[in-house]
């Protein structure tokens, strides 16, 4: 893939996947960071694609501690999953704002539509591969990655159509600290590739693109880049409702942009858990849209 010339953003203010609200301010902040601007400079035409609009129906258990208002986040993945499609039929380039991480499971149904074996690439302090069983807060946000593997409650994998949408071993997780122990588990069994802050320590995060990029490269005909900015160290993204210490730091962040950037395959992007709530100043928000520039092929020199 060569880079993409028309990007068409699409805003999802959305936070009732997490425990913690204010990411709902999270696109808008985003934009207002001068993203649009940014882009046309670097040559690509970017089309604001608008919010995503849902009605939450009160027929689903609004009330159930494992999976905190279902109803709402079921209504927003639907809608993103058909805007999300809609996007691509079209040509353009998907870059979804988020929002809370729940929404990657409606843009990864979206996506998914177009592609019979998707690779991702997830960028988060967390891996968001609870269940309603191994879940300790009942948030939504993490569980995504793993209802878009088609594991979880049926009303979530349903979404944008029922199964799985991705397969595990075209998964790479990089830059976690925080997992619980049903994720643990999970990855232990060897069903993805995890690259923990330990190994970007260890190895660097050259290395550690590399490998990312080969492994979620590897036999797919796309690949998701679902970023989290809760990611990159609380130091420089302090706007986000889950920050844990030890993250990416600055240049690692976009390091790894301008690798995916670079390899040309990336065909579809999310930025989310963005709250500006949180921030100090529009810190995050500048942040994530500098990342994104990267991702699309901003380059120093
Ligand atoms: B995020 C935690 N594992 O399930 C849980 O920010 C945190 O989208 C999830 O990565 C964080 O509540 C979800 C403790
Ligand atoms: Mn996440
Ligand atoms: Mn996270
Ligand atoms: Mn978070």
């Amino acid at each position: 893939m060569t880079l993409p010339k028309e990007i068409a953003i699409l805003s999802v203010p959305f936070d009732l996947g997490a425990g913690r609200r204010g990411a709902t301010e999270g696109p808008s902040a985003i934009i207002q960071a001068g993203l649009e601007q940014r882009l046309q400079s670097l040559g690509m035409a970017s089309e604001d694609a608008g919010a995503i609009r849902y009605t939450a129906t009160s027929e689903i258990d609004q009330a159930s501690d494992n999976l905190k208002n279902l109803a709402d986040v079921i209504a927003v993945n639907e809608a993103l999953s058909e805007q999300v499609s809609r996007v691509i039929s079209s040509g353009k380039f998907p870059l979804v704002l988020g929002g809370d991480h729940s929404i990657a499971i409606g843009t990864i149904a979206g996506v998914a539509q177009h592609y019979n074996n998707l690779g991702v690439i997830w960028i988060d302090a967390h891996s968001d591969l609870n269940t309603p069983e191994t879940t300790g807060s009942g948030n939504i946000h993490g569980m995504s990655l793993r209802v878009s593997l088609g594991e979880g409650d049926a009303r979530l994998t349903g979404i944008g159509g029922a199964g799985a949408k991705i397969k595990p071993e075209n998964v790479v997780l990089i830059g976690a600290r925080s997992l619980d122990p049903g994720e643990k588990a999970y990855i232990k069994a060897g069903n993805m590739t995890c690259f923990t802050m330990y190994d970007v320590d260890r190895k660097g995060m050259s290395h550690i693109m590399e490998e990312a990029i080969r492994i979620a490269g590897n036999g797919t005909d796309g690949v998701h880049l679902s970023f989290d900015i809760d990611s990159v160290d609380p130091g420089e993204a302090p706007g986000t409702g889950t920050p844990v210490q030890g993250g990416l730091s600055y240049r690692e962040a976009h390091l790894a942009m301008e690798m995916l950037g670079e390899s040309g395959i990336v065909t579809s992007a999310e930025f989310v858990e963005v709250s500006p709530a949180h921030d100090s100043g529009n810190k995050t928000a500048n942040l994530a849209m500098e990342l994104i520039c990267s991702l699309l092929g901003e380059r120093i020199l």
